[in-house]
């Protein structure tokens, strides 16, 4: 079945002055939807691969698979995580379980802050549980499939592709990082560790 590029739920122009309408426009219509086309036509080519017998090209279109497919999965993700009523700090389960797993919330937004600086080239920072450790985790990726954990549940992603930051921030990484923290919608943060975290 065909993936489809998900509606924003909000303007383009509601995570003004931290995230730039334009920046919006063009990452949600444009680069989201590439993914979720290369995504479609790596699945699509796969299955003509099993119906042909071919699998020549199977090295290739796994390689896409992973690289389009993990680039929709965190995009879609990553436009929930924000919200025009962002900002602030977590709190219930989801405060006390990034307490226990980092030492604080200021711990947390220290180390995920520097997850997200330190990432070399494009690419994301995510917040996510790990199922087998009952735990969280910060991990980098690189591109949008690159040094992951498996068993992972993404919770929190930020990309810091320059796509996301270069017309408003320019060179400027770390401070669109901290306009970040402005409008990240912790209640759905909080969905997805309720959903998905059994720690
Ligand atoms: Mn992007």
């Amino acid at each position: 079945m065909a993936h489809t590029l998900p509606p924003l739920e909000y303007n383009y122009d509601a995570l003004e002055p931290h995230i730039d309408a334009q920046t919006m426009r063009l990452h949600h219509d444009i680069h989201h939807n590439g993914y979720v086309v290369g995504l479609n036509n790596a699945e699509s080519k796969l299955s003509e691969a099993r119906e042909s017998g071919d699998l020549a090209l199977t090295k290739h279109w796994s390689r896409e698979l992973a690289f389009h497919g993990s680039g929709h999965f965190l995009h879609s993700i990553f436009w929930k995580n924000m919200g025009p009523q962002g900002g602030g700090e977590p709190d219930g389960e989801l405060e006390k379980a990034i307490v226990r797993d980092f030492g604080s919330f200021a711990a947390f937004k220290a180390q995920f802050t520097a997850a997200a600086n330190q990432v070399e080239g494009s690419g994301w920072a995510i917040l996510a549980c790990q199922s087998d450790l009952n735990s969280m985790v910060i991990l980098q990726s690189e591109k949008h499939q690159n040094l992951t954990q498996w068993g992972v549940a993404p919770l929190l992603v930020l990309d810091v592709w320059e796509h996301a930051y270069y017309l408003k921030y320019q060179n400027r990484r770390p401070d669109y990082v901290n306009a970040f923290f402005n409008v990240i919608n912790w209640n759905d943060v909080a969905e997805r560790f309720n959903h998905n975290c059994s720690c």
